[in-house]
């Protein structure tokens, strides 16, 4: 019998990992957030996917089993507080992964379980949640998995769900490219409250993204990172072309009024500017903008 995923962060990408992992074979565990949600989850037993029903179980965080499989899918804000809510229940050479937005909660998870294997992820699927625990699977993607300093050959097993996985041997890389799109994209439509395709059509925005571009690419430079192979604003203006129709989102959580991913985004990236002296001042623009507007600091 394989040993349980637990999933700590039930939104629409733990979801639809729950039901990866369902499908790959193991028996999935979601960790909610309260009595009301357990019972609203009880209620429709399971997660429905296009219409399937994934047979997964729910408890809260004060449960008393053992967790010895986590993936962890919150919100890279919330990651600490949820953290600690189990951290007496993971075992301590537990299989971990990360799979979120935004650069330093992987570290912080990395530093809190010294001997656990942990896996960071990153993917580019697309989800949402139509009513609590009703999944629709917008967009196919993949997701990359990679342990930053070791093998981890167990990731492997995990391809045996419909998702698509593959093995990342730079995932540090593989995050930081996602980082510099974030960057380029989500704070400028975040706070003019536009579609992502906005950014390509209206100047104004689109020099504010080149100024992004240009600081973020000194930022990775400095930390020895290489990003695309050709110029971020090409990258960032062909993903904005693409995902023309969406909103990021950072947009859609300030227009919902919910905190945003910032801090671990731009906040990241200017944080590690000043350690190498880097100006990047319109990155701490939006960084503040955002900030005061929505987060109330
Ligand atoms: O990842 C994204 C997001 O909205 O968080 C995209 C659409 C790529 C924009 O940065």
């Amino acid at each position: 019998m394989n040993a349980t995923w637990h999933i700590l962060g039930a939104g629409a990408i733990g979801n639809l990992w729950a039901c990866h992992l369902i499908s790959a074979g193991f028996p999935v565990s979601l960790i909610l957030r309260s009595e009301e949600k357990l019972s609203q989850f009880n209620e429709q037993g399971g997660l429905l996917l296009q219409d399937t029903l994934y047979p997964a179980s729910a408890e809260l965080a004060d449960h008393n089993s053992q967790i010895s499989q986590l993936l962890i899918t919150t919100k890279a804000q919330d990651t600490q507080i949820a953290f600690n809510s189990i951290r007496q229940r993971i075992s301590d050479t537990a299989r971990v992964i990360v799979l979120q937005n935004g650069m330093g909660s992987q570290q912080w998870i990395t530093d809190q379980l010294p001997d656990a294997d942990i896996v960071w992820a990153s993917t580019t699927d697309g989800v949402w949640l139509e009513e609590p625990f009703k999944l629709i699977h917008a967009g196919e993607g993949y997701t990359r998995l990679g342990n930053p300093d070791k093998d981890s050959y167990w990731v492997e097993e995990l391809g045996r769900g419909f998702l698509k996985i593959e093995l990342d041997d730079d995932i540090k890389q593989t995050l930081w490219c996602k980082l510099a799109i974030n960057c380029a994209i989500n704070p400028l439509t975040a706070n003019y409250q536009c579609q992502n395709g906005e950014l390509i059509k209206n100047p104004d925005y689109l020099s504010e993204m080149a100024q992004i571009c240009h600081e973020v690419e000194a930022v990775a430079n400095a930390a020895g990172i290489q990003l695309f192979k050709e110029p971020l604003i090409k990258h960032a203006c062909d993903v904005a072309e693409l995902t023309a129709n969406n909103y990021s989102s950072m947009m859609q959580d300030v227009r919902l009024g919910r905190t945003t991913e910032i801090d671990a985004i731009t906040g990241y990236l200017c944080k590690l500017a000043e350690q190498y002296a880097i100006p990047t001042p319109t990155n701490l623009k939006y960084l503040r903008k955002i900030k005061k507007t929505h987060e109330c600091i």
